[in-house]
């Protein structure tokens, strides 16, 4: 789809209007406003005279968050991205090189400021003066210092950005360090959007929002929008019922694992990983890491993935109902039993090292 200024009508690369007001209210109703919303968010991402242009940064990075953008196989989303912005800068994706791409990026940067999203993708590193990575000759950290002020909001992209990830391993050699430390005290909006990588859609989805209302969703106090990183993992696992009942796999290819067990003991970190993996899925396939048989190793969790054992036990915030109860606030006298029956699958064979004393109160500290 080509909406260039021409407007929304215009049906090419096989979306049609409706396909893409489709996606917009789906968009909407998953970041929990009402699904009327949708035609709002399709008319102010496809009426601005100008798509709001987007320079793309990378650091200390695999690429894995562009290329998960963009080869996602569900209809139209990479159009969507490259058709409701004005991608002007991005090495993986520029056909422009070398000094013209660098122009370029100036050039933009100059015309649109205040009013450009600058996307980071990747970590930055700190030690000997940002050597470590280098864009034209240029720390990536010098880039980012001088091109932040002069965007209207950063949206830090992937584990790496958002909170070191894999760079920052230990013993963080380089000095990798998260887009939003660099930019501490200086005032600039900064989004985090953690994953490795993270789903196309929680950045889409960012991206409308802010397209559509000229603000940047409710952020968590780990400036996550709070639509896609409000819930654990563990709280809307397809296994969960399994957990509850203490049914696990103890092996990869027992018996429990066959049957579609609880992924608990190989180590899934769902129960301390705050995303929404378990209900929005991954490509046209809805697969995700637990739902093919592989634990969730906390890739997108700050101090659980790349830092902890890949296959040690997770260590529960926080002990939730499971979603097959009607609320999370039990009626008068239902309380104990509810939280008995939620404890059962971790009394059965797990051990809980940390859980919080009362429903909510854990949310309340996460939010
Ligand atoms: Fe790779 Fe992105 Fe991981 Fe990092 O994703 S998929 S190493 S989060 O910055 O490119
Ligand atoms: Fe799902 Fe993992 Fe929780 Fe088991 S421990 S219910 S596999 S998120
Ligand atoms: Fe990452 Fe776990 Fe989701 S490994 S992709 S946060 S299921």
């Amino acid at each position: 789809m080509r909406c260039n200024d021409s407007g929304f009508d215009q049906i090419s690369n096989g979306v049609s209007r409706r396909d893409f007001l489709k996606v917009c209210t789906a968009t909407a109703v998953y970041m929990g406003l009402p699904a009327s919303f949708g035609p709002k968010i399709a008319e102010a991402a496809t009426a601005a005279k100008k798509r709001p242009p987007v320079i793309w940064l990378s650091g200390q990075e695999c690429t894995g968050c562009t290329e998960s953008l963009v080869r996602t196989s569900h209809p139209t989303l990479e159009h969507l991205i490259l058709d409701l912005i004005a991608l002007d800068y991005s090495e993986t994706l520029n056909t422009g090189a070398g000094h013209q791409a660098e122009e370029f990026r100036a050039k933009s940067i100059e015309e649109n400021k205040g009013k450009f999203i600058l996307v980071c993708e990747g970590s930055i590193p700190v030690k000997d003066g940002g050597v470590y990575c280098k864009v034209a000759g240029v720390p990536v950290l010098d880039i980012l210092k001088e091109t932040a002020p002069k965007a209207a909001a950063v949206i830090a992209i992937g584990s790496c950005a958002t909170w070191g990830g894999v760079p920052s391993s230990g013993p963080n050699p380089t000095g990798a360090t998260p887009v939003y430390k660099i930019l501490e005290g200086t005032g600039i909006p900064v989004i985090n959007i953690p994953g490795c990588p993270p789903n196309g859609y929680n950045f889409l989805s960012t991206v409308l929002y802010y397209v559509t209302f000229k603000k940047l969703p409710e952020l968590d106090k780990k400036l996550r929008p709070k639509f896609a990183y409000g819930r654990l993992i563990h709280e809307n696992c397809e296994r969960r019922p399994h957990f509850d009942a203490g049914r696990f796999a103890e092996q990869f290819g027992d018996e429990g694992h066959r049957k579609g067990y609880c992924l608990y003991k190989l180590g899934c970190k769902g129960p301390e990983t705050f995303n929404n993996c378990s209900t929005l899925r991954f490509n046209d396939m809805g697969t995700w890491p637990v739902n093919i048989g592989h634990p969730c190793f906390g890739c997108s969790e700050e101090g659980v993935g790349f830092t902890a054992p890949l296959h040690s036990p997770a260590r529960p915030l926080y002990i939730t109902p499971p979603t097959q109860f009607a609320s999370a606030t039990p009626e008068k006298g239902k309380g104990a039993s509810a939280l008995a029956a939620a404890a059962a699958g971790a009394a059965i064979g797990v051990g809980v090292v940390a859980v919080g004393t009362s429903l909510g109160k854990k949310d309340k500290e996460e939010s």
